[in-house]
């Protein structure tokens, strides 16, 4: 058994019967539900992740060749990057804290907490999470400044980070703050499994894969890269093309459902 797991986890592991097929995403679900009683989560998380549910069942709930294509630009352009920050949320927090910290620690760079739905509540509890996942420090509650191209509660970002940062990784997010970030000449690394979304279309790298895999394996190429020198890393950025990789993800699922389809009328009765 997990030594780091709490009384509420394992109970949870025992609720869903182990050999239930879908056991893994009932898990992720109870996971949330916690977190929303635990004010790390929105309410509106759960329908966010309802959404990336949906996607990534249509993604064959595996990290596919242009998702890998991704984290590998990604990880190269974070090498590159002078001052790197890592933007997490509600639905962050609660899925992949310990990951972000990981992360966070390869690169060397700061975290900074931008909620979409802010309430200082929250802050506070998030702010506890990804400490006790051993995060040195967490920005968002510092001094704030607020950036003029954006409407919404995400636009109080801190001085020390977002605001200064060349690249900014971000995850279920809003098409408005990625467009607002671009717009202020920054490169923005985006995780979401919905390949259509604006913030997919938008963001200088997009990752079309779950938080839950893409966040310790983009830590593991950046371990690996590291090895490399600059030049290896301005090759990777020179020969990655968003669009196309984006173009590469919607195609995908569109050829899977059209196999799908094509296996269930040719199965005999
Ligand atoms: O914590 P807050 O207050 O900042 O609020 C966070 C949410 C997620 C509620 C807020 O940013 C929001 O409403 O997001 P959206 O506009 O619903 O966008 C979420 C996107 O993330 C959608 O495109 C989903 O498909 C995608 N998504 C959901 N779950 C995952 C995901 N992408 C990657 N990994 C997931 N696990």
């Amino acid at each position: 058994m997990d030594n780091t797991q709490t009384g509420d986890e394992r109970s949870i592991r025992s609720l869903i019967p182990f050999n239930h097929p879908r056991r893994e995403s009932l898990l992720i679900r109870e996971k949330l539900v916690k977190a929303l009683e635990n004010n790390i989560l929105a309410p509106q998380g759960l329908i966010a992740h309802g959404r990336g549910e949906c996607f990534d069942y249509l993604l064959g709930e595996k990290t596919q060749e242009f998702a890998e294509k991704s984290i590998n630009a990604a990880a190269a352009l974070l090498l590159l990057a002078k001052y790197p920050v890592i933007s997490v949320n509600g639905n962050m927090a609660a899925l992949t804290a310990k990951d972000l910290v990981d992360l966070a620690e390869e690169i060397n760079c700061k975290m900074e907490i931008n909620l979409f739905y802010r309430d200082e509540k929250r802050i506070k509890a998030i702010k506890e999470v990804l400490e006790k996942a051993g995060a040195k420090e967490v920005l968002g509650d510092d001094d704030l400044i607020t950036i003029p191209e954006l409407f919404s509660e995400r636009r109080r970002v801190s001085r020390k980070g977002i605001y200064i940062a060349d690249v900014i990784l971000l995850g279920l997010e809003d098409g408005d703050r990625t467009e607002a970030l671009v717009k202020m000449d920054k490169k923005v690394i985006a995780i979401d499994l919905n390949p259509l979304s604006r913030t997919s279309m938008t963001a200088s790298i997009t990752i079309v894969d779950n938080i839950t895999r893409s966040i310790p394996l983009l830590a593991k190429r950046v371990k690996e890269l590291k090895t490399k020198d600059k030049r290896e890393w301005e090759k990777i950025i020179n020969n990655f093309d968003n669009k196309r990789n984006l173009a590469e993800a919607i195609k995908f699922i569109s050829q899977r459902l059209e196999n799908l389809s094509a296996d269930l009328i040719s199965r005999p009765q």
